[in-house]
């Protein structure tokens, strides 16, 4: 094994290349709590601060470190502190929007004007597992949103289905998940069920890390317990300290598993707003991609056509409209957060639909 281990590879080696010779180390990132990381290296874990001149240089807070980034470190002269120097090149990584600062409140909960920036949820994951309770937690919008941004990192989706001893119709809810996350490995999971704990077990492999995502209380770290065999009473210890609730995570959590794959859990996340390209959705709505592929006319925006394939499929019941008005709304969120973008790490490509084409769209779709 690789002295930096878990997760390290060529790529991270090529891109420390400039930093090796002079005394720095690679550590990956484990936890963060407000200024301060919980970093790995070499089979230890230590703590870390950023340096002055990291923070100068730093322009948005996706230029700070996160949970999964591997960083260059060296201890600071005649003082234990190790200090953070820099962030290699992200691999993949999770981002959604954050909250908007500045503008207006308009009607409605609109603000008008502001900006928002791009915050990096964890980094460096090649799997996503978008965990899923069945109960009334299950949202299709949800699952739609949470492989959009997926998509967008970079990293591979994976459906786990969770509480599955509270589903008497197992078969439907998977039916319909199937009908959105086309392509998209589905699993149904109980934490009173080891063999199905076995399937995600199978995904710990190769050094891999993957991350845990979904609403609060779907069963996330309950999961990732088991999967460590024993109670793992880090996530309860941290919350007792920061006088949170005990059962929550309230810091993105990176943890070794023996086998020799990397576990991320997250807490909950409650407004999950898209900040991505307008591929990540393509890609989520492949199927309406598809669709409109027979369209009559090539640029049809599925309105008032004639021989418009998006609307013949909603007619013959082989798109639901539901999931063709989530299309719309994700390009349209992408439409705003245009708009109030601050340093963002990706040009969009121009939309194929413009906003007041879509808003027409809506209306008519909802008679
Ligand atoms: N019935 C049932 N309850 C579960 C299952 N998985 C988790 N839970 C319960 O759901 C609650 C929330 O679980 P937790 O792991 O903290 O969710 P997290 O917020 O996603 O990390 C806890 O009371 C768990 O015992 C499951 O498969 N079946
Ligand atoms: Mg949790
Ligand atoms: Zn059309």
């Amino acid at each position: 094994m690789n002295v930096y281990s878990l997760g390290w590879n060529d790529y991270f080696a090529k891109t420390f290349e400039p930093y090796k010779d002079q005394g720095f180390k690679a550590a990956r990132v484990t936890a963060q709590f407000n200024h301060t990381y919980v970093l790995y290296q070499s089979g230890e874990y230590i703590t870390a601060e950023v340096s002055g001149r990291f923070q100068y240089q730093a322009n948005f807070r996706k230029d700070y470190p996160v949970v999964g980034d591997w960083v260059v470190i060296k201890g600071s002269e005649g003082s234990e502190q190790v200090i953070i120097h820099a962030v290699l090149t992200r691999q993949t990584y999770l981002a959604r929007k954050m909250k908007i600062t500045g503008g207006r409140r308009l009607m409605d909960g609109v603000i008008g004007g502001g900006s928002t920036e791009e915050q990096v949820l964890a980094a460096n994951i090649d799997i996503v597992f978008i965990v899923v309770a069945l109960d009334n937690d299950f949202n299709l919008q949800r699952i739609e949103r949470y492989l959009t941004i997926t998509y967008n990192s970079g990293a591979t989706p994976i459906i786990i289905l969770n509480k599955a001893d509270l589903c008497p119709n197992l078969n439907d809810y998977i039916a319909q998940v199937e009908s959105v996350a086309i392509g998209v490995p589905i699993h149904t999971t109980s934490i009173f069920d080891s063999s199905a704990i076995d399937i995600i077990k199978q995904y710990l492999t190769n050094n891999r890390t993957v991350i845990f995502v979904g609403s609060s209380g779907v069963g996330k770290s309950s999961i990732i317990n088991i999967l460590f065999a024993e109670e793992l009473q880090i996530t309860k210890n941290i919350s007792k300290s920061t006088g949170k609730g005990r059962h929550t995570t309230t810091n993105r959590q990176l943890f070794v598993h023996p086998a020799g794959g990397i576990i991320i859990d997250t807490p909950g996340i409650r407004e999950l707003q898209l900040w991505c390209d307008e591929d990540a959705v393509e890609e989520t709505f492949e199927d309406i991609k598809d669709l409109a592929l027979n369209c009559k006319f090539n640029d049809c925006q599925h309105d008032t056509e004639p021989g418009c394939a998006i609307k013949q499929a909603i007619e013959d019941g082989v798109l639901t409209r539901e999931r063709f008005e989530s299309y719309l709304k994700q390009l349209k969120e992408l439409e705003r957060l245009k708009l109030r973008q601050r340093g963002a790490s990706k040009v969009g490509k121009p939309y194929r639909m413009d906003k007041l084409k879509m808003e027409k769209i809506i209306l008519n779709s909802r008679k």
